[in-house]
């Protein structure tokens, strides 16, 4: 990390001292990682980024996990709490020797009530694992994502995960009710409720929802869950132009109404990327086209949403909006069209060196800044700029591959797509966070003043500042 020091504030860890003293605090050594999956607890999921970490911490109790963050705050050695470890920003691996402290052994479900969808957990529970527990017992969680089967709900709620569902059930920040957080003085802040309605102070726990592991380390998390949709839909639609990309949203809105569920899209590179190097996948339509808009359906009466959804296939071919649309016959195909959707990040993978911006852009802003980016890459083999995410939501991924990690492809792209992003009013982050790799770019979207006060937040909870250091807000 050329741009980048080891803050000399911070300890090492010294193995006869603190190893011993650590893992009593983490209940014996069944607390402490072995050496050899220290390689998964340095890595990122993107494996850009390689840490030096010598220990990764696995506490089994809220109490463990207070205990060690007090240890570590009185011993000054820096952490990097982690989840499933899916961050796209770097945020969830260390940068040099930081201790992880892992919640991959907090993972029991602690109460569900059937009545009020209220679900509270331990923070290390796996989303999927989540709504496979809620789904026989007719509701779902109110967020999904492609990570689904690694990613944590306290991963999730530190990086305020927004995902596949968003448009539906709105954002972490009114769907989470409750959260317990253990902070660096040993505390642990208890605000886990089942109450929709609560205006008694500050809701300190919003606070918590996006912090990326500098405020605390959530430990529990109390999530109002939602009714399991009896009828479930899916439209894959070929467009010809982003224009009609667009249209097809709108119209969407309108002639869906409450049944829509979700409104994504991609272009063709990124398709023919998941047809390449996913398995068993295939375009379920008749031809390729430039642009694909995924339309997902949520009901309650099958035959409603049919009717609906045949006059909205109806409306697109005689208004001539597209020529070219398949519905998912059954719940195998729902699941096999959402495949070419979300398994763009994981095909990306595959091609080579990905450039990843995840941005908040007016609609009709999203593709012009794909197309203009595109004329300012170096015309080599294999690099190549792809434009796809959750369109209802106004937020566009961009994804640059290259062969190798290139200072010229760098320099192609940063910091025009930022600037570029700035001038709309758009945000440089809209779901990821900014970790590691995004610390330095938080003045394109927040004022100084605003940063400032993020900082005085963050030293507010965390006085030494070992929490996830080098990460989130601008550092020397
Ligand atoms: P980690 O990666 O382990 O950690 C992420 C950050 O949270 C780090 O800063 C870490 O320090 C902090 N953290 C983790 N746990 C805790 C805790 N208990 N307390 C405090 N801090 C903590 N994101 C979206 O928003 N939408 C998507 O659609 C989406 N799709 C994805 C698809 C794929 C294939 C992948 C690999 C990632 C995707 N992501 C998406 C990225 C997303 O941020 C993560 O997948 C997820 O929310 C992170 O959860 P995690 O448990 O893996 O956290
Ligand atoms: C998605 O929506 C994820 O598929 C990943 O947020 C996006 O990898 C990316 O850029
Ligand atoms: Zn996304």
């Amino acid at each position: 990390h050329p741009h980048v020091h080891r803050s000399a504030a911070f300890a090492r860890l010294d193995p006869a001292v603190h190893l011993p003293e650590l893992t009593q605090l983490v209940g014996g050594p069944a607390g402490v990682a072995p050496q050899d999956a220290m390689d998964f607890h340095n890595t990122d999921w993107q494996g850009r980024y390689r840490g030096a970490s010598s220990l990764a911490l696995l506490p089994s109790t809220p109490q463990q996990v207070a205990a060690v963050l007090k240890y570590c705050s009185d011993h000054q050695l820096a952490v990097v709490p982690q989840g499933g470890n899916t961050g796209l920003v770097g945020g969830s691996v260390p940068v040099f020797d930081e201790i992880v402290v892992s919640t991959a052994r907090m993972n029991k479900i602690r109460s569900f009530n059937a009545v009020t969808g209220v679900l509270e957990c331990d923070a290390g529970c796996v989303l999927e694992t989540l709504d496979n527990y809620l789904l026989p017992r007719n509701h779902t969680m109110p967020w999904d994502l492609g990570a689904k089967g690694s990613c944590h709900i306290g991963g999730n709620v530190a990086t305020n995960a927004g995902g596949l569902r968003l448009l539906r059930y709105g954002s972490l920040h009114g769907s989470i009710l409750g959260l317990e957080v253990a902070l660096t003085d040993g505390s642990i802040l208890d605000t886990m409720s089942s109450l929709r309605k609560d205006n008694t102070g500050y809701d300190l726990k919003q606070l918590f929802i996006g912090s990326e592991g500098t405020l605390g380390v959530i430990t529990g998390v109390s999530v109002l869950t939602a009714a399991k949709p009896k009828s479930v839909h899916v439209l894959y639609i070929g467009c010809e132009s982003f224009a009609t990309v667009q249209t097809i949203f709108s119209e969407a809105k309108q002639r869906l109404g409450e049944i829509l569920s979700a409104c994504e899209f991609q272009d063709a590179p990124s398709l023919n990327l998941v047809l390449q190097y996913i398995p068993n996948t295939r375009n379920p339509l008749s031809a390729s086209h430039p642009f694909y808009v995924l339309i997902e359906t949520s009901g309650s009466n099958e035959t409603h949403d049919l009717e609906k959804l045949d006059s909205f296939v109806e409306f697109l071919y005689d208004n001539k909006i597209s020529s070219d649309a398949v519905a998912s016959q059954d719940i195998s195909q729902v699941k096999a069209i959402w495949q070419l959707r979300e398994n763009v990040a994981s095909a990306m993978k595959r091609q080579g060196e990905v450039w990843k911006y995840d941005l908040s852009l007016p609609i009709s802003q999203m593709y012009p800044l794909v197309e203009e980016l595109r004329t300012r890459l170096p015309r080599e083999p294999g690099v190549l700029a792809v434009g796809y995410g959750h369109l209802g939501d106004g937020n566009v991924h961009i994804n640059v591959v290259a062969p190798t990690r290139s200072e010229s492809v760098h320099n192609a792209i940063e910091p025009f797509i930022y600037e570029w992003t700035q001038k709309h009013r758009g945000s440089v982050s809209a779901e990821h966070g900014l970790g590691f790799t995004k610390a330095h770019c938080i003045g394109y979207s927040k004022p100084p003043r605003a940063i400032s006060l993020m900082h005085n937040i963050r030293s507010l909870f965390d006085p030494k500042g070992i929490l996830n250091p080098y990460k989130v807000l601008p550092h020397d």
